[in-house]
């Protein structure tokens, strides 16, 4: 079995994910499992890389302007940048793997996994 048939996303068949309730032979509703906080937490993740990666260029990745935007609006407490005009520069290369001047959505989560790293203290 492919993992990837596991993993549903936003477009997949969420009847499979609830519960169907039929009244009729042709009237059903489905009643959906509330979304858990980790779920709510990747919508949120997803919703804001998509907010913020939209603002210019593609709309699938960050350019640096959009990076420092977001890392400075939703970020602030664990991502300190200071006033050195070179710490965004330095952060963003850090996670720009493909040097493209611009963060995907694969090369940004890294951000995300080294601060819950350290909130966590997973060494
Ligand atoms: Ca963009
Ligand atoms: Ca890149």
């Amino acid at each position: 079995m492919q993992v990837d048939s596991l993993l549903c996303t936003a477009t997949c068949d969420r009847e499979a994910a609830g519960t169907v309730v039929t009244f009729t032979q042709d009237s059903k509703i489905t009643v959906f499992q509330p979304q858990s906080t980790m779920e709510a937490a990747i919508s949120v993740l997803v919703a804001q890389f998509k907010a913020y990666a939209g603002k210019d260029g593609s709309a699938q990745s960050l350019s640096k302007e959009e990076f420092q935007k977001l890392v400075s609006d939703q970020l602030p407490n664990l991502v300190q940048l200071g006033s050195d005009p070179q710490a965004v520069d330095q952060l963003m290369n850090s996670l720009d793997e493909n040097n493209d001047g611009e963060l995907t959505f694969s090369e940004f989560w890294q951000l995300i996994g080294k601060l819950a790293g350290k909130q966590g203290a997973f060494h």
